[in-house]
């Protein structure tokens, strides 16, 4: 299933609890609208479409109330409950909001505007636009690969031994190398590399162009025991542009940041700031690097690009 249970920051003291919902941050893409659905009747479901395009996270501000999600394959039921959780529903899944109690607030932050051309209402013809997109779909996958997804963006390549699970989704003009493995909790972005021997488990999110080299290892249990399995598994993120350097692991539930840069044979046990370099085991901080992946001095210019850096870095 192509969707993210959410968990949001609560800043409290005595006078209460604050959450912030920031784009780009704890939420995955640019806001362009917030819309709330409240006053409900609790016999009254409500939703019951898809979107084309449009990605939203639904967040029960008060109250509480049940979704369900369908990406055409597997049917799963969401209970929002609490302020701070999340659910991010991603475009093309079918879903329906049911059991309203009376006083639920239900807040929705939406990556686009209002448009009723976006919206797919009949099941029938949501099946028939999956499986159409699914078709026309200009991807390739090599014949001894095995795809369970309908989400793969146009122009990607997936190589041999590759395993792709039904939930993951995964963008355009990708380049997925052979014997790599892609979970269902996992989104990649667009023009990622991922090279051989790499595989991507549950709980990992990773952006647009990120670079991850050969047999880079991803976790997402910090406490593992056979066949005893976390309520949730830890959320790993790497954000765009981030080049992750071959054979190098990156423990469960940290963030790698903007254009970050992860030397060979690295441990990462920390969140990575955005325009940094970090190698070793553990990885730990070693410079900032220019867009273009070069190291760069203290007067942050790029030797090699000649990009002025100083206003992007974040110092350390
Ligand atoms: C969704 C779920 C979670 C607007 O004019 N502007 C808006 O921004 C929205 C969201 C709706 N509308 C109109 C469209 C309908 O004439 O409001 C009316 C009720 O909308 P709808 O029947 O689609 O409401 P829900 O609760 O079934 O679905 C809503 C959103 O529309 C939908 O995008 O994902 O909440």
């Amino acid at each position: 299933m192509e969707q993210s249970n959410m968990e949001f920051q609560v800043i409290g003291d005595e006078r209460g609890s604050l959450i912030s919902l920031e784009a780009m941050k704890n939420i995955p893409f640019n806001i362009k609208r917030v819309y709330y659905i409240y006053s409900v009747d609790p016999t009254l479901p409500r939703g019951f479409h898809a979107h084309k395009e449009l990605q939203q996270v639904l967040v029960c501000v008060s109250g509480s109330c049940k979704i369900i999600l369908d990406d055409g394959k597997v049917k799963s039921e969401y209970i929002l409950d609490k302020p701070d959780k999340g659910l991010l529903v991603y475009k093309m899944i079918w879903h329906e909001m049911h059991d309203f109690s009376e006083d639920c607030v239900l807040m929705v932050l939406a990556n686009d505007y209002y448009d009723e051309e976006d919206y797919l209402r009949d099941y029938e013809e949501f099946k028939s636009y999956l499986t159409k997109k699914s078709n026309t779909n200009n991807y390739f996958k090599h014949e001894k690969s095995i795809i369970e997804t309908n989400n793969i963006g146009a122009d990607t390549r997936i190589w041999a031994y590759t395993h792709v699970f039904p939930g993951a989704r995964i963008g355009e003009n990708c380049n997925i190398n052979d014997h790599t493995l892609i979970e269902n909790d996992v989104v990649l972005g667009n023009n990622v590399t991922v090279k051989s021997g790499v595989h991507i488990w549950d709980g990992v999110k990773i952006g647009n162009n990120v670079f991850i080299g050969p047999s880079v290892v991803f976790t997402n249990d910090l406490n593992p025991r056979s066949k005893v399995y976390p309520e949730k598994f830890a959320q790993t993120i790497i954000r765009d542009f981030a080049s992750i350097g071959a054979n190098s692991t990156v423990v469960a539930g940290n963030v790698i940041g903007e254009y970050a840069m992860i030397g060979a044979g690295s441990v990462v046990t920390k969140d990575v700031p955005p325009y940094t370099l970090w190698y070793g085991n553990p990885a730990e901080f070693k410079g900032h690097v220019c867009e273009c992946g070069n190291k760069l001095d203290t007067n942050y210019i790029c030797e090699k690009c000649n990009k002025d850096m100083k206003d992007k870095i974040v110092f350390v």
